[in-house]
């Protein structure tokens, strides 16, 4: 059965499919250079290899900023092209949105690799300008302004599918199905991927406004240092845009797994009260649970901290709880017969709840202030970030390239896919385990107690790209098949 025979809302051919096909492939590449940068990175922490310090925080810098950024770059081609099944969207807006995102891309590498910038992804003032001579103010600048490009292409992306789910579901409320929640009817329903996506451009915008406020506060202080910033509020408006926009990257590829799922059981996703609600706690606490950001900020008034830990347990129950619960019970009994894309889809969805397990412990005072600047925090992101929305981008690649008969999976792929699985898992509970032995993040050299935890992860991180270089080789020759 092909998708096209059993969705009868998708039209024939996607009007957007070539450039979202291209799209996938540059977030493939870059997310796997991105690994070789974190292997390498591993490596130096167990010894395994000789390497600058200096240069360690060049791809730490890198490695953060290119795989959020290819996070959200494929998270947003995957919302695009979905969207498109429901929407009228203008492709000049998308081409709008990539310039904007390339340009600001270039900008990044440039002050990373030319300009030295080493300050991490976060930026977090006032580093950008103390680099101990590491790096000139100009290279902040250009850094901080990479993002300030992408920050406008991706409002510029929220703008047009707001208009147009405005102007089809009756303004935002019909969209994210509000109306129908306090008790509207249900006619003219909003499909789940427009009631996610409706949601996920309401807090994402809000995410990055409070981002350019304080891109734009660090660039004027970078250039006239008289000009100072409050530290305190830089740094909530920097970890809160830092938080939502990470989470939206997943947000944004999970309605791939309401899109395709159905193709493969025969049962629609349906928007139904509880998924409009679930959706609905998102909006609300996706924003509210940044506080766990802070809660090692003193100075913080001590409600914001007790808020920060309430959320924390209840942020993850909602969303993940109703999508993993109704994947479960869609999936049981359906007769669905297991190819790459539908497992990686899978995986991507499980992963992203299981990460949220040590998410949460994290989110405890108690654990926060003994683990929070160790790598238990690297490796809870990295469970829903690697097993999570980067396993939905490959499974949603390799789905586009699909042949339209039902494709079992072959010995390779299904070598590819525990290997990937394999390889993630012992990687990020290496990460897990590095971090309750208390081993802190962020450093370029680790004592000699600490390798034999860098060195295990290592290879588990080796099996990872791998399987990884596996996955884009066999898209990219889907892409030349099917031209
Ligand atoms: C083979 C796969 C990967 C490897 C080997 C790897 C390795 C690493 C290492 C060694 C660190 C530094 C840990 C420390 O603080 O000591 C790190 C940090 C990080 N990684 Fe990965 N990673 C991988 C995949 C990913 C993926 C898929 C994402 C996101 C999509 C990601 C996002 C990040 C982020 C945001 C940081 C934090 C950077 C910072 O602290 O400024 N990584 N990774
Ligand atoms: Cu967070």
């Amino acid at each position: 059965m092909s998708a096209t025979d059993s969705n009868p809302l998708m039209a024939p051919t996607n009007p957007h499919a070539g450039i979202i096909k291209s799209t996938m492939l540059l977030g493939g590449v870059v997310f796997l250079l991105m690994m070789i940068f974190g292997l390498i990175m591993r490596a130096a922490q167990g010894g395994l290899l000789e390497l600058d310090p200096t240069l360690f925080y060049l791809l730490l810098t890198a490695h953060g900023a290119g795989m959020v950024g290819s996070a959200a770059l494929s998270g947003a081609a995957i919302l695009w092209y979905f969207c498109a099944r429901h929407l009228d969207l203008r492709g000049g807006i998308y081409l709008a949105f990539l310039g904007l995102f390339l340009l600001g891309v270039v900008l990044i590498l440039g002050a990373i690799f030319v300009g030295q910038y080493g300050g991490a992804w976060t930026f977090l003032f006032p580093l950008p300008a103390i680099s101990g001579g590491a790096w000139e103010a100009g290279a902040a600048v250009t850094f901080i302004l990479g993002y300030l490009f992408i920050g406008v292409g991706f409002l510029l992306y929220y703008l047009e599918l707001g208009l147009k789910i405005s102007a089809k579901y009756r303004g935002l409320f019909g969209g994210l199905g509000w109306r129908y929640l306090f008790g509207g009817s249900d006619e003219n329903l909003p499909p789940p991927t427009i009631v996610a996506a409706s949601s996920v451009l309401v807090f994402n915008t809000i995410g990055i406004v409070f981002g350019a406020a304080v891109i734009a506060a660090n660039i004027v202080n970078l250039l006239f240092p008289d000009f100072v910033v409050n530290p305190l509020f830089a740094k909530n408006a920097t970890y809160f845009f830092g938080h939502v926009f990470i989470n939206a990257t997943i947000y944004m590829a999970v309605v791939a797994v309401y899109e395709l799922l159905p193709d493969y059981t025969g049962r629609p996703w349906k928007t139904t009260k509880l998924f409009i609600g679930a959706w609905a706690a998102v909006v609300i606490f996706v924003q509210a649970v940044y506080f766990h950001h802070l809660l090692q900020d003193v100075n913080m008034p001590a409600w914001t901290l007790a808020l920060g830990q309430i959320i924390s347990y209840a942020s993850g129950v909602p969303l993940i709880g109703v999508t993993v619960f109704s994947l479960a019970i869609y999936i049981k009994g359906s007769g669905l017969k297991w190819d790459l894309p539908i497992s990686l889809l899978v995986m991507g969805t499980v992963g992203w709840g299981i990460g949220s397990i040590p998410a949460i412990i994290d989110g405890m005072l108690a654990v926060n202030k003994l683990m929070h600047n160790t790598q238990w925090v690297p490796g809870h992101f990295h469970i829903y970030l690697l097993l999570g929305e980067v396993a939905m981008a490959f499974g949603f690649s390799v789905w586009l390239v699909k042949g339209k008969s039902q494709e079992v999976m072959s010995g390779l792929d299904k070598l590819v896919f525990r290997a990937y699985m394999l390889g993630g898992a012992g990687f990020v509970l290496i990460f897990l385990w590095s971090g309750a032995s208390s081993i802190p993040r962020r450093w370029a050299v680790h004592y000699e107690a600490w390798q034999l935890q860098s060195q295990l992860a290592s290879a588990f991180a080796l099996v990872v790209v791998l399987a990884t270089t596996a996955l884009v080789v066999r898209y990219a020759l889907g892409l030349l098949r099917k031209a």
